[in-house]
């Protein structure tokens, strides 16, 4: 039984693992804790997580090992990690023809116009049909390309039956040029529905072109005030009380403002869809990558939880086992989340013009860009260890530790922690360096 072991009662371990806020003096005498294991109750009841939107899991995780039953704890944490990684994010880009929607829709996927599976782009290939286009890494997040509402000859009402609203979770209304009134009445009708929309005026790249070819005091902040300000005019005059327009170039995400809009829609979804929009992101600031690693980190605790409560296996140096299987699959999507894949990184060399060698040089990560194995992360952690880097054992030992089953789920909880955090310090970091290579920024270095 889970608790046979144990030194202390069930009610003890449960206080410990579900209290808000655990204190080494609030603890009964008699059951004196490891500091390991008081630091992983500490973890597990305290730490701020915005991202958590299952916590019944979490209720029904305690409640299994109040039973004891661990198996059937780790169960309910891997149904939660499996719920949040499918939480499903559905975003409408519609917009009068030509403006710009497939080619939003690719640039957001991080998807090169000739790829496979772009959405057709041009001038003369029209969206036609509602086209659904999942992201590549996380196909929970679908963008949904529709044909504009001048295509169909619908009415707005009629228009938005056609496209099936109900399923969107915000709508994109993009127009190269002033909103017209067909832009106007689709807003006004979305309202009724409501359902948020954004206004996306597109191809800002090409009015900066111009604006600088034509212009001997060109100044690039005044154009885009001036070009926000009049389409918010227009749209008020038309009846819209308080129109949300972005400046966007697909060419050049990081520009202009496409940081605001993810920051607007990030702040405007409900908690439990947040995290599937930043996933889905790409990394084109240094705030995204500092947030994909907050969210990163926040389900630290429950990967550890799991490799505790699961029978790992040693591995040499480090006197605890680990789920290594487990940490292959989360290291797995780092490096997806921080485009340290081989493929995110010719695409970003390709996009950028950076030489890909050029990329590769700053990342200093042992596992960036490598096909990640147990056999190669078990070496990293030995080496790890070796270094002196990681310090489970002694640790351990500097404090009385509980003997048993007790012991070894907080080594066990301590060792996973430690180790992911530390290789998702490292990733975060290469990621950050190699966004600055890409856009030129490093020129310190
Ligand atoms: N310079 C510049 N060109 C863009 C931008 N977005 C789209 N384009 C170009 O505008 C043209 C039309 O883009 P699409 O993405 O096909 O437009 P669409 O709204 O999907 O068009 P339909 O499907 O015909 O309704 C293409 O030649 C794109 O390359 C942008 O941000 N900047
Ligand atoms: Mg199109």
């Amino acid at each position: 039984m889970f608790f046979a072991s144990l030194s202390c009662s069930p009610a003890v371990f449960l206080e410990i693992f579900s209290c808000s806020s655990p204190s080494l003096d609030s603890l009964p005498e008699d059951h004196l804790l490891s500091f390991e294991f008081y630091q992983f109750s500490c973890v597990w009841t305290n730490m701020d997580d915005p991202f958590d939107s299952y916590p019944e899991e979490i209720k029904e995780c305690q409640q299994a090992l109040m039973n004891n039953d661990p198996a059937a704890a780790a169960a309910k944490i891997q149904e939660y990690l499996e719920k949040q990684k499918n939480i499903p994010l559905n975003i409408a880009v519609t917009g009068e023809t030509g403006s710009g929607k497939s080619s939003f829709v690719n640039a957001v996927r991080g998807i090169d116009d000739e790829d496979e599976r772009a959405a057709p782009t041009g001038c003369v290939e029209t969206t036609m049909e509602v086209t659904p286009y999942p992201h590549p890494k996380y196909p929970n997040v679908i963008f949904w390309d529709l044909p504009g509402i001048g295509t169909t000859n619908f009415p707005a009402d009629k228009y938005l039956e056609h496209v099936g609203f109900e399923k969107f979770d915000f709508f994109i209304i993009i127009s190269a040029d002033r909103f017209r009134e067909n832009d106007v009445k689709l807003a006004q009708e979305i309202q009724k529905m409501e359902k948020k929309f954004y206004f996306v005026r597109s191809k800002i790249d090409h009015n900066i072109q111009d604006e600088k070819r034509s212009k001997k005091n060109f100044d690039a902040e005044k154009t885009l005030t001036r070009i926000r300000e009049d389409c918010i005019q227009v749209l008020q005059k038309q009846g819209i009380e308080a129109p949300q327009v972005f400046l966007v170039s697909s060419f050049e995400l990081h520009l202009y403002d496409f940081s605001l809009l993810h920051e607007t829609l990030e702040r405007e979804l409900p908690d439990h869809k947040k995290n599937a929009l930043l996933f889905a992101m790409p990394n084109i600031n240094r705030e995204i990558i500092k947030k994909k690693k907050e969210a990163f980190q926040a389900q630290i605790k429950y990967y550890a939880a799991l490799s505790a409560l699961v029978a790992g296996v040693p591995v040499p140096r480090l006197s605890t086992t680990v789920d290594l299987g487990m940490m292959v699959a989360v290291i797995r999507k780092y490096l997806l989340g921080f485009g340290l894949d081989e493929s995110s990184l010719q695409r970003l060399a390709g996009s950028t013009g950076v030489p890909y060698e050029d990329l590769f040089a700053v990342i200093k990560s042992a596992l960036a860009l490598k096909q990640i194995t147990v056999d190669l992360l078990q070496k990293l952690i030995t080496q790890i260890v070796s270094t002196g880097l990681l310090m489970i054992t002694k640790e351990g030992s500097r404090f009385i530790p509980l003997i048993g089953f007790l012991v070894s789920v907080s080594l066990s909880f301590t060792a996973t922690y430690k180790i992911l955090s530390l290789i998702l310090n490292e990733l975060a970091d290469d990621a950050q360096r190699v966004f600055e290579k890409a856009l030129g920024l490093d020129m310190a270095v």
